[in-house]
């Protein structure tokens, strides 16, 4: 049994679409971060970075006590290396799942993160910010479109790589992207959208992102410094 600690938010959603991938029973707790549940101290014991996706397996490989994980990068590795599955086991099948986790990690979510950020949740709007990271949203989308153009997926057959990603493309009106723009792209995100588990996870639970946040929830996400909670 996996616990999740869980918001539906993108990040939050790639570890849904494994779970269900992968029929692994989990069970859900929702920390809803507008709400400063990720500050309370059962959550920042195992994600100290207070931040949503964060898991404990209660039986892991090892035999030996509870595993605790956050980051959803991490996570996906410890998920696909338990189960055996979405990550090729051989050496460069593996490093190209990887190096198309970490790009997700590193770049898609984060870049795609605060062009949401500056387009639609700063109370100013800043010019050069939002052409900033919507560019650099559509350098991506570029990216991926390029790597689509002659394979079904980012990296051999359907993986983490694909899991990490696809729920930062199901957001790009938001990220002022025309999907239609990166044909090889639209078909990958249509492919991967028509999967039951996908379908699933995205039936359950409307994205966060749907509502505008109130301005307590501005507080709570936007007013952090250096101390585990906002100011
Ligand atoms: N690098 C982290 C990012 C996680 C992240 O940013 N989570 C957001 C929701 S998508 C969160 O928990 N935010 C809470 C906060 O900002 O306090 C990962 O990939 O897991």
């Amino acid at each position: 049994m996996i616990d999740l600690y869980h918001w539906p938010t993108p990040n939050g959603h790639k570890i849904t679409i494994f779970l269900e991938e992968a029929g692994i029973d989990y069970r859900i707790h929702s920390v809803d971060i507008g709400k400063g549940e990720q500050f309370r101290p059962d959550f920042l014991a195992v994600s100290p970075n207070n931040r949503i996706p964060a898991i404990v397996d209660h039986a892991p490989a090892d035999g030996g006590k509870p595993v605790s994980l956050f980051e959803s990068g991490a996570i996906l590795l410890y998920l696909a290396e338990k189960s055996g599955l979405f990550l090729p086991k051989d050496l460069r099948g593996r490093t190209e799942v990887l190096q198309w986790l970490f790009w997700q990690v590193g770049g898609l979510g984060p870049m795609a993160g605060q062009n949401g950020h500056f387009n639609i949740y700063a109370p100013e709007k800043i010019p050069y910010a939002m052409d900033r990271y919507t560019r650099e949203t559509a350098r991506l989308y570029g990216v991926m479109n390029t790597r689509l153009a002659d394979r079904e997926y980012l990296a051999g057959e359907y993986s983490i790589a694909d899991m990490a990603s696809y729920p930062w493309i199901v957001p790009h009106e938001r990220h002022k992207q025309k999907i239609g723009d990166f044909p090889h792209l639209k078909r990958w995100f249509e492919t991967i959208a028509a999967r039951p588990a996908v379908t699933k996870v995205y039936a359950a639970v409307e994205p966060s992102y749907s509502k505008p946040l109130t301005d307590e929830e501005r507080r709570v996400l936007f007013g952090q410094g250096s101390a585990p909670s906002p100011a």
